[in-house]
């Protein structure tokens, strides 16, 4: 067995009997009341999943295995010539809940090498479809034609115990996870550069590697994928990618097809799609007002507009977080540390002063600060990669790293299918009838 799987099954198995113990005799205790607000306003704040990789905080943000984003950029392993630290390290802390060695992510960067032959079927799938079909619809696609491939379903077919789910899904995963940014960066070629596809550069890691295949070859663009590649991986697991994710493997389908639902979520303009519509708004801003360097009060303007016009301001609000967002902070200051002088970013900077106060005087935004989407793509536009429906495909293949190492853990504690209860809005005037009787 290899010495990543062999750790997580000891602690797997260590938390299994934990999490048995805890259902067993104290399942009966009240974790809090659902209102009926919450039933009607997206089940906000409900605490109903086990999901082991992150946690979010309102005001501090997410930590992975308690660890912060400021954290995990000092004490994960990085590539030689980077300071970023290399998403392989994130993946194992997520996994296992232990800082990696540099070795344990040498180790981890070569498994995910040998791993990441794409099916040809893949291609043909991919060059079957118009070029123009949004990079986020091919992506799920290519994701579920490699379900050929899957070790779950094939062991599943053939009578598996329900002792080696976590086995097979952890062999799914290391797969998966490996041939994403081969298929994501074939996707860039063929949509924006005529199918000129590179070939891998098998000296790199797993990041600076895709950062190769997609071609842009600008010094710092390797560090900011790593960086990137890092901070999107996990949110804990209410968010629509990560329980679309978690729901469609409780019902035992695998990986390859329960992470093409978390990407078709993860595709909505209110979740992950968020990072190209924060970009395509500030070209219609520059074009709008005729200058890539608008004042504040242009942007204040234009910010008005868009909530005039009946829009949301893309990159702003969060469900659960309620300060800035620590990811935005970190592409903040990899911004203010690596570049100079660009449009882009300042005009980005500058929304962060003005935006805010605008929301908060709607009087109805819980959190008018800025999200991981506000930052993003100013970078990426910067490294001059500015074909912005792409943008979400990159999230993608970062947030794989995190709904797959939940989904091991889901196999690995043997969590339930899901089934929450529904409601009609008969009952629900029926049931606020008999409450008011009560009273
Ligand atoms: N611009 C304008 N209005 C906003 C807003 C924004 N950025 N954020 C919230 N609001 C509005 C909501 O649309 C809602 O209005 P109505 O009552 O008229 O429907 C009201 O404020 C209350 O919403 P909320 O409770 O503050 O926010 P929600 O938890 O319902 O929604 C989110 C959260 C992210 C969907 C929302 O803030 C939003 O639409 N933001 C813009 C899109 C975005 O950046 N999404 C990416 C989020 C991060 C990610 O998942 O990647």
């Amino acid at each position: 067995m290899d010495p990543l799987k062999q750790k997580f099954q000891e602690k797997a198995l260590k938390v299994f009997s934990e999490v048995r113990a805890l259902k067993k005799n104290h399942g009966d205790m009240i974790v809090g009341d659902v209102k009926l607000s919450q039933t009607m306003g997206g089940m906000r704040g409900v605490k109903s999943m086990l999901y082991e990789t992150s946690q979010l905080d309102p005001v501090e943000g997410i930590r992975f295995r308690g660890y912060s984003i400021p954290e995990i950029r000092k004490l994960l392993p990085t590539a030689p010539g980077c300071k970023e630290p290399l998403p392989e390290g994130l993946f194992w802390l997520m996994l296992v809940d232990e800082i990696p060695t540099e070795d344990d992510v040498r180790w981890l960067s070569e498994q995910w090498k040998r791993r990441s032959v794409v099916p040809d079927h893949t291609f043909k799938v991919l060059n079957a479809l118009p070029k123009d079909t949004h990079p986020m619809t091919q992506f799920t696609i290519a994701i579920s034609s490699m379900q050929t491939e899957s070790v779950f379903a094939r062991r599943y077919s053939e009578g598996m115990n329900k002792s080696e789910y976590w086995d097979a899904t952890y062999e799914d995963t290391m797969n998966l996870i490996a041939k994403l940014p081969r298929i994501a960066a074939y996707i860039y070629r063929r949509s924006y550069h005529n199918g000129d596809v590179i070939n891998p550069d098998i000296s790199l890691d797993w990041g600076g590697n895709f950062a190769h295949m997609l071609g842009i070859d600008k010094p710092g663009f390797k560090s900011l994928m790593r960086l990137y590649l890092t901070i999107h991986a996990d949110h804990e697991g209410g968010n629509a990618s990560a329980h679309t994710t978690q729901l469609v493997g409780s019902t035992l389908s695998d990986v390859y097809l329960s992470l093409s639902a978390g990407m078709d979520a993860l595709a909505g303009p209110l979740h992950g799609l968020a990072n190209q519509e924060v970009i395509k708004w500030v070209f219609r801003m520059i074009d709008t007002l005729g200058t890539r360097q608008p004042t504040k009060e242009q942007i204040a303007d234009y910010v008005n507009n868009t909530l005039a016009a009946g829009k949301v301001i893309p990159g702003y609000g969060h469900a659960v977080l309620r300060q800035p967002d620590p990811r935005f902070t970190a592409q903040k200051r990899f911004a203010e540390e690596y570049i100079q002088n660009s449009d882009i970013i300042s005009v980005i900077w500058k929304a962060f002063e003005v935006v805010p106060p605008i929301l908060q005087g709607l009087g109805k935004v819980k959190n008018p600060w800025p999200n991981v989407d506000a930052h993003s793509g100013a970078l990426l536009v910067h490294y001059g990669m500015t074909e912005y429906s792409f943008y979400t495909v990159l999230f993608g293949v970062s947030r794989a790293m995190g709904v797959l190492a939940a989904s091991c853990w889901a196999r690995a504690l043997g969590t339930p299918l899901e089934r929450p209860k529904s409601v009609t809005s008969e009952w629900i005037k029926g049931f606020v009838a008999e409450q008011q009787a009560k009273a």
